[in-house]
């Protein structure tokens, strides 16, 4: 018998909660369609490229008196991506509800992600398979991976997976690319006539697979509070040590959601968010006079300490550098199978074959950089063809800049302090944790209502609960068209149908919580400990939502 943790065992006990409408049993659902339904922007060319998904209504399910009918089906299931706290959890209530629904019906997991529907490697659960993961963190359950789903030939080898193991809807859980790739296989299995139905759920930590209809992706609660508690911990460390700056990279890719969300719960003395360091054209520079500034504002106070959050995703918003990472991204595709990169054998050597590669300008960025960043820089890329952006150390590079901007204002008799840093990264720490009970009910919801919407014959829709604010029973279960969600963006050199990216909204009231209150974070220390999450106890504590989802809804609900 597997020796399990105290916690994980109360946890194993925990009954997550469901909407109002879905509790009452999968078979007593009603389906309300609202009106049809068009893309974000490109409504043409996305219409054309989805002739068969395009246009459906926003659905809502209200409980019903009479029984829906339900007959055998078996199912599919998906993890993809990046791993968010409340995975197992969308699974668990996927198998719930199919269970209650017909005891007939079968859930296969496909195994390592997209690939396992692809190569045919699969599993199938049952109550005590899936009883050992209920509100565990982690994807383990079956692993994940980032293959993308999305050629025909792909498609094709995952139709005939399907027909073997007599498969009628596939869930795939995943962020902004996997649900594209949903939306594409959606497309496909209708226009080949495959009666396969596919079902998407908003998973990322990232928190930027949102918008007027999916309030928030599920792991960004868990992920927020971990970091922030770890924040807190830092910060408790920097005020009884009073010797060290503490610089931390929060993990988030591109978006900010993750390091704003933690810094409104820590109010820490720093915080960078990308989306305005773009929008004000902020350069290297610019950023490193601003922190400057802070610390030897600081210091003159006696407080050579202090923490600065800075977003995973930075390097990539600073005009000059996005320019450079572009241009960069471009060389590094091409010298793929270059034998005279792949061969060489110091890093020196392929900085120069890549210097002499880079436009003029951007070469001289790329120079001005130390080694270690211009290496980072070199990693292999996403399957986007981009920088992975969590093996770049920001973090470093802002120290080192800082450090030697410090030095010149000390020679010159305007800094009298004493700057000793420390980095850190929390980014793995966030995406695995135990789900909060917010993570753990909202993803059995997801995964419950997912298959209410396979009961109904769906297509091509994204599993939605929204009322997240409110408690559990009041939430409002239902799905939303993928293709609602889509514009055209460049990818690869070419136009490409894709979910939009919610980025930090600069005049959104989660921004502005910040920008109201950081002056006086900077100076004088207003920092809150937020502890570990809790998971039993009074609901003031555990039950609580993030401040980004309570500010944004707030402001949904005033313009009503
Ligand atoms: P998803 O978008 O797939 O949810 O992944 C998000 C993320 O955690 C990012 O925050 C981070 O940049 C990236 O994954 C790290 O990827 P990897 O796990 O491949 O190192």
């Amino acid at each position: 018998m597997k020796k399990l943790s105290p916690l994980q065992i109360e946890r194993l006990k925990y009954q997550p909660k469901l909407p109002a409408s879905l509790a009452k049993g999968i078979n007593s659902l009603e389906l309300v369609e609202g009106d049809a339904t068009q893309s974000v922007r490109d409504q043409e060319q996305i219409k054309a490229l989805f002739k068969n998904t395009y246009g459906k209504p926003v659905v809502t399910f209200n409980s019903s008196s009479a029984s829906t009918p339900s007959s055998v089906r078996n199912v599919g299931v998906i993890l993809s991506g990046g791993q968010a706290p409340g995975g197992h959890n969308v699974i668990a209530g996927l198998y719930d509800a199919l269970k209650q629904a017909n005891p007939a019906n079968k859930l296969y997991g496909f195994l390592g992600g997209p690939s396992g529907i692809i190569d045919g490697k699969y599993v199938e659960f049952n109550d005590e398979f899936i009883d050992a993961y209920r509100n565990t963190g982690g994807f383990d359950i079956i692993g994940s991976g980032r293959t993308k789903l999305e050629t025909e030939e792909q498609f094709q080898k995952s139709l005939e997976v399907c027909k073997k193991l007599n498969i009628s809807a596939v869930v795939i859980i995943g962020g902004d690319d996997s649900n594209t790739n949903a939306a594409l296989l959606a497309e496909w299995f209708v226009k080949n006539n495959a009666g396969i139905q596919v079902i998407g759920c908003p998973k990322t930590i990232d928190g930027d697979l949102k918008n007027e209809q999916i309030e928030i992706s599920f792991g960004f609660d868990t992920a927020t509070k971990t970091y922030a508690e770890l924040i807190g911990n830092i910060q408790r460390d920097a005020n009884s040590a009073k010797k060290y700056w503490h610089f931390i990279k929060i993990m988030g890719r591109s978006a900010s959601h993750v390091a704003l969300e933690a810094a409104l719960q820590t109010q820490p003395n720093i915080t960078l968010i990308s989306e305005e360091v773009e929008e004000k054209k902020m350069s290297l520079e610019s950023i490193i006079n601003y922190m400057t500034d802070i610390i030897v504002k600081r210091a003159d106070m006696g407080k050579n300490f202090g923490i600065a959050i800075i977003p995973e995703g930075l390097i990539e918003f600073i005009p000059e550098m996005k320019s450079m990472i572009a241009n960069l991204n471009d060389i590094m595709a091409a010298l793929e199978n270059d034998p005279d990169f792949v061969n060489a054998t110091t890093i020196r050597e392929k900085f120069d074959i890549v210097e002499n590669r880079l436009d003029p300008e951007n070469a001289k960025v790329y120079n001005s950089l130390p080694a270690l960043i211009k290496g980072q820089l070199l990693a292999d890329r996403d399957p986007h063809g981009n920088v992975q952006v969590s093996k770049i150390e920001t973090e470093k590079l802002l120290i080192e800049m800082i450090t030697t901007r410090l030095d010149e204002l000390k020679s010159q008799g305007e800094y009298i302090g004493k700057f000793s840093a420390q980095s850190h990264f929390f980014g793995y720490e966030g995406r695995c944790a135990f789900p909060s009970n917010f993570d753990a009910d909202y993803c059995y919801s997801l995964g419950f209502n997912a298959f209410a919407l396979i009961n109904f014959g769906l297509t091509g829709y994204l599993s939605s609960i929204r009322n997240l604010t409110k408690p559990a029973t009041e939430w409002v279960a239902g799905g939303v068209p993928l293709t609602m969600m889509m514009n055209m963006e460049k990818r690869h050199g070419e136009f490409k149908p894709v979910i939009q990216k919610a980025l930090v909204r600069l005049d959104g009231p989660v921004f502005k919580a910040l920008e109201e209150c950081r002056e006086d974070w900077a100076l004088n220390d207003r920092y809150l400990f937020p502890g570990a999450v809790q998971y039993f106890g009074p609901c003031e504590v555990c039950d609580i939502t993030t401040c980004t989802l309570q500010l944004e809804r707030a402001k949904e609900l005033a313009s009503v």
